[in-house]
């Protein structure tokens, strides 16, 4: 006869996978089927990563609770399996330690709430048994599982349906795509948010018309990275544009979104397009003199492969291709999430092309780290994109070919600098 409420089995799991121990969604997966294996049954799980590494993570059962904690980096978890009842625990145990790997492992078993030293209190529990039946359908229970893109004190979470569509350690980065309730399906590269189906045309238009109207003559167009293929697919709207050559260096992230997210990959067939998977930066430093009308780096943040597009040297090739006139627009991070790579990116820009060369343009992201993002220009030439005078092109052309955020009041609106930008850019 049992003399407890509950009972409480505190594990360490050691000498685990550390790529398992990062996974949130086969860390749902595998702490959700500990729970079943057992014969618990499961009401709701919430499972958190966290960026660079770390899972957290509870199921919670009609018996009460399975929780996770996990060090990647220590191939460590820190496993709590509290039941009430006839569960037995032990059998979550051994089927966790199997799916983790875990070469070394401790357990320390107790009995919880101890009856005897307990009062009990006479009240009337036939309600709360009938809601419990309404929980009995194991098919039912809610997932709570979040995708997180942090730094050291600020994050971004989006709720994912636990579905990974691909995942692929390519030989720069883990390249993925998940499925978010709210913006739909979305890649990451090593944890951080590229692009969502439903708020990527801001990136995509922001990043390719502000500087095609700006230039109004542009006919061959490099564009750096860009993998997903939405830059690409807004340039080739501009019947002039009669070259694009794109370089992207990570050849899976072209064909996780070429099957995944065919809306944006959606103009990788163009026949204007030279598509080269290929080192971004070796190729701009071997590039012809003033080949290039408009250079576009749509690089991902100044972490792994896409470090070096944040380098000095990289810009000076970037000035040396363009023609005179010329215009460069980089991916320039948010002036509210890294500070020190957006004001550092302007510095390197305007010693460059020159103090007023090197505008900056704002616009909202919300599946970026603080919804503020910006593209850094350098303007090889006199046009500044501020004061540019076309609206009624611009216009039409938003409007001929179904813009979602780009117009000519946008335009000249994310030229705008709040002064909180001008300070960090002094
Ligand atoms: N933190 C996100 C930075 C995103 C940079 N590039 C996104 C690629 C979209 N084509």
């Amino acid at each position: 006869m049992s003399h407890a409420l509950g009972n409480h089995i505190l594990v360490e799991f050691m000498g685990c996978d550390p790529h398992v121990m990062n996974d949130v969604s086969s860390i749902e997966r595998d702490m959700v089927g500990a729970a079943q294996k057992a014969g618990a049954t499961v009401i709701n799980s919430t499972f958190h990563h966290f960026s660079p590494y770390g899972v957290s993570g509870v199921v919670v059962i009609q018996e009460s609770h399975l929780a996770i904690h996990t060090w990647p980096e220590y191939g460590y978890a820190a496993v709590d399996l509290f039941t009430c009842g006839e569960m037995d625990a032990w059998i979550s145990f051994d089927y966790l330690k199997e799916k983790f790997g875990a070469k070394q492992y401790s357990a320390l078993e107790m009995k919880r709430g101890a009856i005897q030293l307990l009062e009990r209190n006479e009240f009337d529990i036939s309600s709360m048994r009938e809601k419990a039946g309404e929980w009995r359908n194991p098919e039912m229970y809610t997932r709570n599982v979040w995708f997180t893109d942090k730094d050291d004190s600020q994050a971004l979470s989006l709720r994912f349906t636990g579905e990974i569509f691909y995942d692929v350690q390519s030989p720069f980065q883990r390249v993925r795509i998940l499925e978010s309730y709210k913006y739909g399906k979305m890649l990451t590269l090593d944890d951080m948010v590229m692009t969502t189906e439903k708020d990527e045309f801001h990136y995509h238009e922001m990043i390719s018309h502000p500087a095609l109207f700006t230039h109004g003559n542009a006919k061959n167009i490099l564009v750096i990275g860009g993998g997903d293929g939405g830059t690409v697919r807004e340039i080739l709207r501009h019947e002039g544009v009669e070259k694009v050559t794109m370089v992207e260096i990570d050849g899976e992230v072209i064909e996780a979104c070429k099957i995944h997210l065919p809306k944006i990959a959606a103009a990788f067939d163009n026949p204007k397009l030279d598509l080269k998977v290929a080192d971004g930066i070796a190729f701009v430093k071997e590039a012809a003199d003033e080949a290039y009308d408009i250079v576009i780096v749509d690089g991902s943040d100044p972490v792994g492969p896409a470090e070096g597009l944040f380098s000095v040297e990289f810009y000076k090739n970037c000035y040396r291709i363009l023609k005179p006139g010329g215009i460069l627009v980089a991916q320039g991070e948010s002036p509210k999430f890294n500070e020190k790579a957006f004001s550092e990116l302007n510095f390197t820009l305007r010693g460059i092309f020159g103090q007023d060369n090197a505008p900056v343009s704002l616009f909202f992201v919300p599946t970026y780290p603080t919804g503020m993002w910006s593209f850094q220009y350098g303007l090889k030439g006199a046009a500044q994109p501020k004061a540019i005078s076309k609206d009624s092109e611009i216009e039409a052309f938003a409007d001929a070919k179904g813009l979602r955020y780009y117009n000519a009041d946008v335009h000249k609106g994310s030229f705008a600098t709040p002064n909180f930008v001008k300070a960090l850019l002094k």
